[in-house]
């Protein structure tokens, strides 16, 4: 019977695309035959069918992946990398497809689909030239032994991805799992699944074994909850919000399995006299605004010095007042949130900011369009014990408070629980380098807000996770280390 509903609204919206579970190289249905709907957050209307896995679904994507397990992980490092490479040019070729896909399913603007797509396939490249470097050390012990150590996969991993940066973030995770040998079973998020099921394809098309890297897009409790808590997943790698974090590293910790966790920030933007206040309040904008605040590194506090502040937010709202906000396809300053909860989520803050430091300088409304966008948003004099100072908007609302000297500036940066990244623009190096070493934040920006690549290793302090992606630290976290320790002696 409800497979029958299924088909019947599937016939009757037969413009939408449908896209399936992809499991051990195959584009395969759900067991239970049930679909979802993904939006198009511009319109609000349904853009895509998309297989709605569950618990049978993820048991068979794990066995895909544990399957092939043994043979991927002894495939030689180099051909993983020329897999890899492959992989990347691949994505790289299909880029404006991908771009198009990703700001219909987010609803970002086209150039930061774009770049995210472009920095996917960084992502396979970097790793692709990793995958033939990852080796132990030799330590040296007395002359009766020879001991060195050797970093072997996790096994089959799964990669939890949340929906603001969707294609980034799944190179990000994926990339560095592949090369160093283990499988993956990917859980797109509900909001944003269609991206990761066609790069699974287009991997599949340029030769990644089947079952190294599986794709079930599904909803948190039944899709996400089944893999982070299957008993044969050897490590977890989540992004997404604390308390879903947690549940995550519980699930993981009962089965003893490695977990990593990203879980989101509420960074401090510090801005001082002497810095080039015109890029200053460029990068105070990219940091807020970029994909309409929804990205864990958004620096969403600014932490303004008293000297400039009434010349620094004119400036700051002439530039917000000539911002273009629509459809993401007309590649606007920003574009909608992602979804009608989310929208939801954002303007309850908006209400709360007015209620807790009154009326915003700029900004403050939803659009009256369809779709979910709101206004970039600016409240001044805020407390930094209210709500919208401690809490994670993950909008484009920018709380101001002002300082007048270091110790006060320092103490304002890491009054939060969260611990993710932390920035500061001054020409002074001295305060600069005095700010990154008393800041409790996993990175620093200095003069230039999300400064760093694909090759930097990015993770929290505090609520804002532990382990680490990006760069070689990811080797760590998808690799374990077996120490070998013989006895030479004569015997
Ligand atoms: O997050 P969830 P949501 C923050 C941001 C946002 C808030 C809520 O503040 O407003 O979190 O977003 C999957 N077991 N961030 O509700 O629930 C889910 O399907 C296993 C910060 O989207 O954490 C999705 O794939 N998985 C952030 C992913 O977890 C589960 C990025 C994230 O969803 C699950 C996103 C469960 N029980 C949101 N429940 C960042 N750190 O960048 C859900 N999921």
């Amino acid at each position: 019977m409800m497979n029958e509903v299924i088909e019947m609204v599937m016939a009757t919206q037969t413009d939408l695309s449908t896209y399936d579970l992809v499991i051990n190289g195959d584009s395969v249905t759900a067991e239970a035959g049930e679909y979802f709907e993904t939006v198009d957050p511009a319109t609000a209307e349904p853009f895509a069918h998309v297989s709605r896995a569950r618990e049978p679904d993820i048991d068979r994507a794990v066995a895909a992946a544990a399957e092939v397990f043994d043979k991927w992980s002894s495939t030689p490092p180099e051909e993983r990398g020329r897999l890899l490479n492959a992989v990347a040019d691949k994505i790289r070729s299909q880029q404006e497809r991908l771009a198009q896909l990703e700001t219909r399913d987010n609803g970002k603007p086209l150039s930061h689909a774009r770049r995210d797509v472009e920095t996917c396939a960084r992502y396979f490249e970097y790793y692709a030239g990793v995958a033939d470097k990852v080796h132990g050390d030799s330590i040296p012990l007395t002359d009766e032994y020879v001991d060195y150590t050797v970093r072997e996969p996790l096994g089959v991993t799964a990669q939890i991805i949340p929906w603001n940066l969707p294609t980034n973030i799944f190179g990000r995770s994926v990339a560095p799992a592949l090369a160093t040998g283990n499988t993956a079973v990917v859980k797109p998020a509900e909001q944003t699944p269609v991206t990761a099921i066609e790069i699974a394809q287009l991997a599949s098309e340029v030769g990644i074994p089947d079952g190294v890297l599986n794709v079930v897009p599904g909803y948190g409790r039944e899709a996400g909850a089944p893999l982070s808590s299957h008993p044969d997943v050897d490590g977890v790698s989540f992004t997404g919000s604390v308390p879903t974090g947690i549940e995550v590293g519980k699930s993981a910790v009962e089965n003893v399995t490695n977990v990593h966790l990203e879980l989101g920030g509420k960074s401090p933007n510090v801005v001082w006299p002497d810095a080039d206040l015109d890029s200053a309040v460029d990068s105070t904008m990219t940091g807020i605004f970029a994909n309409a605040g929804q990205v864990c590194s958004a620096g969403s506090r600014l932490i303004i010095h008293e000297k400039i502040k009434n010349e620094f937010l004119d400036e700051l709202v002439d530039r917000i007042e000539a911002m273009e906000i629509d459809a993401g396809e007309t590649d606007p300053d920003m574009g909608p949130l992602v979804s009608q909860e989310h929208f939801e989520k954002v303007t309850d803050y908006l209400e709360l900011g007015r209620k807790e430091a009154g009326d915003p300088l700029v900004g403050g409304e939803a659009l009256n369009r369809d779709g979910f966008f709101v206004e970039p948003t600016v409240f001044d004099d805020v407390d930094p014990d209210m709500r919208i100072a401690q809490e994670e908007i993950f909008g484009p609302v920018l709380s101001v408070s002002e300082f007048s000297s270091e110790a006060e500036a320092m103490e304002l940066a890491n009054n939060v629980d969260y611990g993710l990244v932390a920035g500061i623009h001054t020409q002074s190096m001295g305060r600069a380098h005095r700010f990154a070493r008393d800041v409790r934040a996993g990175q620093v920006y200095v003069n230039e807000w999300f400064a760093g690549g694909e090759e930097t290793p990015f993770g929290g302090f505090k609520q804002s996770g532990f382990g680490r992606e990006k760069g070689l630290a990811a080797v760590d976290a998808y690799t374990q280390i077996k120490n070998v320790c013989a006895d030479i002696t004569p015997k």
